[in-house]
């Protein structure tokens, strides 16, 4: 009898279950009106275009996206870009915000609560594989590798992992492997990380991806919902449960990793951006002459919704001299009247006026960059009008009074800071 898997790819039988609703605390301000998820990357897109292009990339066609907090933002975006999928094609697209479905005193708890209150909506789509995604990760990954080699190994649910520096490992679940990759061990953001045997400076971290057969999955939610001591949630309570008293194996990311011959053939990209650092460090490694993540890939296009507008245009200032780029994305929409610009990043929509200059710079949406303002090493927030004359990122001392500055001197600016100076 031949091999149905091969002839219908997985993927076509599989939800992928997007988890949206967490702050991102870590990026301060600039989740205090939108949910991580949500947050711009990369001069188009926003996070979560990234789970949901490697979804629609690896053949997924069924979509549902748990949201909670501050999620109009990250809403609205998926109503206009995202809603594609039909119904009548045996497809779907759920965006399911937190709203007391199961009982009427409690809004999602944990991970494993957003997923368990929309039970009925997942069980009426009635697919037979579903795979759980965070919507805050930046990379590209097929999807359907995962499948397979889930359905191989007859696990009861299989975890995408990835090597981590062992003190990194802090944030992430942790988890020991047999040869075969069962896990045998999972700790959830342990204090002490343990290593890979050997390998005293190395963990295996979870990608916080799960892949369950439905049924499976829907049988452990309604067994942790039971359970008064459980906080409903996969990194603390489902998987642990599963590695100990059913089989877990582990997935590793690089397997299934999508490259373009232009990446570089080094580690896998992966990224959390859950920090200001982190998301300014990866925003401005896309200005590396040979970036380690591409975005230009037509074979693993990242999808998004964006409005049409005009193109990036770049003119001189009076003296004839200036408003030119080097080493820098500069999105539609953007006009740099007399100003230059080196190793940035600009969203659509930014106005760069006379004289003003750029360096290490990510600048969000719809920003006005003043006359003769210089900025470096810097995230400014969307809409942002920096006045004319203003410097960031040459005084630690000042900046640190006026701006949100990290430790290693970047600055994230937004509205709010910009109202308190008093221009
Ligand atoms: P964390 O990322 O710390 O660890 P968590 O904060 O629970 O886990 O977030 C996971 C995902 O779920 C995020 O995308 C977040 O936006 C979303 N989310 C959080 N609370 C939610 C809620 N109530 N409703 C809907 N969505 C919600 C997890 C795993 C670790 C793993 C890391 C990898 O627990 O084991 O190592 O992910 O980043
Ligand atoms: P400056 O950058 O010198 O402070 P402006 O903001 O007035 O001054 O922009 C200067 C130049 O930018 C204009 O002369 C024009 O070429 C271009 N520009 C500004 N707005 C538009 C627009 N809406 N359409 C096309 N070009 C524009």
């Amino acid at each position: 009898m031949p091999d149905q898997r091969r002839i219908a790819p997985l993927a076509r039988d599989t939800m992928a279950y997007v988890l949206a609703g967490g702050r991102g605390s870590r990026l301060k301000e600039m989740t205090d009106n939108r949910a991580k998820p949500a947050v711009y990357f990369g001069g188009k897109t926003r996070i979560i275009d990234f789970a949901l292009s490697n979804a629609i990339n690896s053949g997924i066609r069924r979509i549902g996206v748990a949201t909670q907090y501050k999620a109009h933002s990250l809403i609205r975006h998926l109503q206009n870009g995202w809603n594609f999928l039909r119904p009548g094609r045996n497809e779907s697209f759920d965006i399911l915000p937190a709203s007391q479905r199961v009982s009427e005193d409690q809004w999602y708890s944990g991970t494993a609560d957003a997923v368990y209150q929309n039970i009925d909506i997942i069980e009426d789509h009635a697919p037979r594989y579903i795979v759980i995604l965070a919507g805050d990760h930046i990379y590209k990954m097929d999807y359907e590798i995962m499948l397979q080699s889930h359905v191989d190994s007859g696990a009861d649910v299989t975890v995408g992992c990835l090597e981590v520096p062992r003190m990194e490992a802090v944030g992430f679940g942790v988890m020991h492997v047999d040869e075969s990759y069962k896990i045998t061990d999972f700790v959830e953001k342990p204090k002490d990380p343990p290593a890979i045997p050997g390998r005293p400076d190395t963990a295996l971290a979870s990608m916080g991806i799960y892949v369950f057969e439905t049924r499976f999955l829907m049988d452990q939610l309604r067994r942790d919902a039971a359970d008064p001591t459980s906080s409903r949630d996969f990194g603390k309570d489902i998987i642990p449960h599963i590695v100990k008293h059913g089989s877990a194996y582990a997935h590793r990311f690089n397997k299934s990793v999508v490259r373009s011959a232009y990446e570089p053939d080094t580690e896998a990209y992966w990224r959390d951006v859950g920090t200001i650092e982190a998301y300014w460090q990866a925003n401005i490694d896309l200005t590396d002459v040979v970036p380690p993540l591409d975005i230009y890939d037509r074979d693993w296009p990242i999808w998004t919704y964006a409005e049409i507008v005009p193109p990036a245009k770049f003119v001189h200032d009076e003296d004839g001299r200036r408003g030119m780029a080097i080493s820098s994305l500069v999105s539609g929409d953007c006009i740099i009247s007399g100003g230059s610009l080196n190793r940035s990043l600009l969203f659509t929509g930014v106005r760069q006026h006379s004289y003003s200059v750029l360096d290490h710079a990510v600048v969000l949406p719809g920003c006005q960059i003043g006359r003769n303002a210089r900025i470096t090493k810097a995230v400014i927030d969307r809409g942002v009008q920096i006045p004319d004359g203003l410097v960031i990122g040459e005084d630690p001392e000042l900046d640190a009074t006026r701006f949100r500055r990290t430790e290693n001197g970047i600055c994230l600016v937004t509205k709010a800071m910009i109202d308190r100076l008093n221009y």
